[in-house]
């Protein structure tokens, strides 16, 4: 079974997405997402011109064998857009693969290890009222864990909270949090740590004395503290019993969770930016973390995912895939694959797209009584229908950036 065909398809329904189509001799499609917000034509030109010659002709039953050539042979190793592109051809062999089997990725993983995968969305607002809001509106959605992200008083604009909820381009659906500006330069926003460190405990004591002890709560600070900030807001967070503290520091330095750890019981989640185990690898072998958050489309694939995960099971570390609506329905569905597969799946992360998406990329997995499942259809169950993708081409696109109070640009 050989690759025949490969195309690379740019389409913006309702943000961009990147996906590898490739096509079998005996006519097999396979899907796999390599979008990265922001930055995405870098890793269609890296397709295009660099990977997709070396594709055709090969066996497509080789997966293990391609990820190794495509990793090794390059020579130059990691990086967020050589991690999306390898991550695009692993996912789309593995779809293939279960399409040539007749079985539902997730049977190829090993066969569920669980009857459906625990998600949770995105509650936000600006305030205490308008957040309470978004919490009741994700429970009567189903959800049955809540991420939790509020304004800061004194900061115009903050990570998290729904800027562009329910623009025209979304037909009125309401996005959690979408945070890159279509056809715009960066956004500007503001931050202050210290209001920031004193503002979040009274969110949480609040949505707590509201909604009761059960209900699990997220919290991600987006890489913008320094490990002692970290320490201290973990600390702060403890009475209010949160399922993860996520990105509490910026993810290059592992040593830095060190610090954080020796304070706070809260447990830590990081890796969304991470595209390798070696990322991974002081974090998990110290048990610095308790949560993996990277997602299959920016880090080298299921087959490279599955072993993140299978090292960081041997010190009771869980998964935390990353599941914003920049990964595309295809990385969500092999997302959900893997996480029904692997014992130590944690959550999930499941943020709603806008209807043209999914027009475009046709689903099978489901949702219901706040947990997620892949479906029954051989392969990852999604198919894009390409007329449809046609309509939307891209947009240009940035992530926003953060300057304080004295012009110092922040890590947003
Ligand atoms: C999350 C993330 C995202 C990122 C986004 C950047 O926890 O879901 O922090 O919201 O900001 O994926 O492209
Ligand atoms: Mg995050």
């Amino acid at each position: 079974m050989l690759i025949d065909r490969a195309e690379v398809i740019v389409t913006s329904p309702d943000r961009n997405f990147v996906t590898l189509r490739l096509t079998t001799d005996d006519g097999l499609v396979g899907l796999g997402d390599a979008t990265l917000n922001g930055r995405e034509m870098a890793v269609v030109a890296y397709l295009k011109d660099h990977v997709v010659p070396l594709l055709l002709g090969r066996d497509a039953h080789r997966i293990e064998d391609t990820w190794q050539f495509l990793y090794r042979g390059a020579y130059w190793r990691r990086g967020p857009v050589t991690m999306a592109a390898i991550a695009a051809v692993d996912t789309a062999l593995w779809d293939i693969k279960g399409k040539a089997a007749g079985l539902p990725v997730y049977q190829l993983l090993g066969g569920a290890s669980r009857d459906g995968l625990l998600a949770y969305g995105h509650a936000s607002g600006r305030d205490l009222p308008e957040l309470f809001d978004s919490i009741r509106d994700h429970r009567a959605q189903g959800y049955r864990a809540i991420r939790v992200q509020t304004g800061v008083p004194g900061l115009k604009s903050i990570y998290g909270i729904a800027g562009n909820a329910t623009s025209e381009a979304n037909q009125g659906v309401r996005y959690d949090h979408e945070p890159a500006q279509r056809g715009a330069l960066p956004n500007e926003e503001d931050w202050d740590t210290r209001g920031y460190l004193r503002h979040i405990p009274t969110v949480f004591e609040a949505v707590r004395a509201e909604f009761g002890p059960d209900l699990p709560l997220l919290h991600d600070a987006h890489h913008r503290l320094t490990p002692i900030q970290a320490a201290k807001l973990g600390k702060s967070l403890e009475p209010y019993d949160l399922f993860w503290l996520e990105d509490c520091t910026p993810a290059e330095n592992q040593e830095a969770l060190r610090l954080v750890r020796q304070h706070t019981t809260t447990p830590l989640a990081i890796g969304e930016i991470f595209n390798t185990v070696w990322d991974y690898q002081q974090i998990i072998r110290e048990q610095l973390i308790d949560y993996v958050r990277s997602a299959v489309t920016h880090t080298g694939g299921i087959t490279h995912l599955r072993k993140v995960l299978d090292y960081a099971a041997q010190y009771q570390i869980k998964s935390g895939i990353h599941g914003p609506t920049d990964i595309s329905p295809v990385g969500m569905a092999a997302a959900l694959h893997l996480g029904l597969a692997v014992h130590n799946f944690g959550i999930q992360e499941y943020m709603r797209h806008g209807a043209r998406t999914d027009e475009v990329f046709q689903q099978s997995f489901t949702w219901s009584n706040g947990r997620l499942h892949p479906g029954e259809e051989p392969g990852l169950g999604v198919d894009l229908d390409v007329d449809e993708a046609g309509k939307y081409p891209y947009v240009r696109a940035y992530l926003p950036f953060n300057r304080l109070a004295d012009g110092t640009v922040h890590d947003w």
